[in-house]
């Protein structure tokens, strides 16, 4: 089981996607503040919406096996620069939640994900659960471990850790 650490602005729906990923009932709860040692690392959306606590999410995240962006698909404007995945030493990946909003601009989200360099974006609707098994099965994969060794080897060759070797197949 992959340790999945989530970051996005405040009614994104980091909390009710916990709660999902959980088998809990939906039930409206402020994250007030970040504990590292859940299954998934949940976080206030201020950390993403400031400048100077934005940088806390950084140091949160080497706490996890990979990284999600939270955007819902109803957001007018994009917190997140280009890129972004540089800064992050874990695979990044997109969650677009509310896909049941009316006001919905899935393509567009996709478009903010892709420029932050997401390997992976996975569509839910934490109301009715649509999308969530297909998140669920790709955190049950247990992350690959390896050595410091290993990881210089892979890093001599110009990739990140997670990254497949040439002629290795992975997902
Ligand atoms: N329609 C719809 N509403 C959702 C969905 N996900 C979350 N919501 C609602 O959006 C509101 C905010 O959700 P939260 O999960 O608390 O948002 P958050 O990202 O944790 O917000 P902060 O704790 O402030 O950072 C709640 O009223 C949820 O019920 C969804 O997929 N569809
Ligand atoms: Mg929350």
């Amino acid at each position: 089981m992959k340790k999945l650490f989530l970051m996005g602005r405040s009614e994104a729906g980091k909390t009710s996607l916990t709660q999902v990923l959980k088998g809990e009932e939906l039930h409206y709860v402020k994250t007030q503040y970040t504990n590292t040692d859940e299954e998934v690392i949940d976080t206030p959306g201020e950390y993403a919406e400031s400048k100077r606590f934005s940088v806390g999410l950084a140091c949160f995240s080497f706490e996890a096996d990979v990284v999600a962006i939270v955007q819902a698909a109803d957001e007018p404007y994009n917190l997140f620069s280009p890129c972004l995945r540089s800064f992050i030493l874990r695979p990044l990946i997109g969650i677009i939640t509310k896909t049941d909003s009316p006001y919905a601009n899935i393509p567009m989200v996709e478009q903010w994900m892709i420029n932050a360099g997401c390997l992976r974006i996975f569509h839910v609707n934490n109301v009715n659960r649509e999308g969530v098994d297909e998140l669920m099965e790709y955190l049950a994969e247990d992350p690959e471990r390896m050595s410091l060794d290993e990881a210089r080897f892979r890093q001599n060759l110009g990739l990140n850790e997670w990254d497949p070797l040439p002629g290795e197949n992975r997902t």
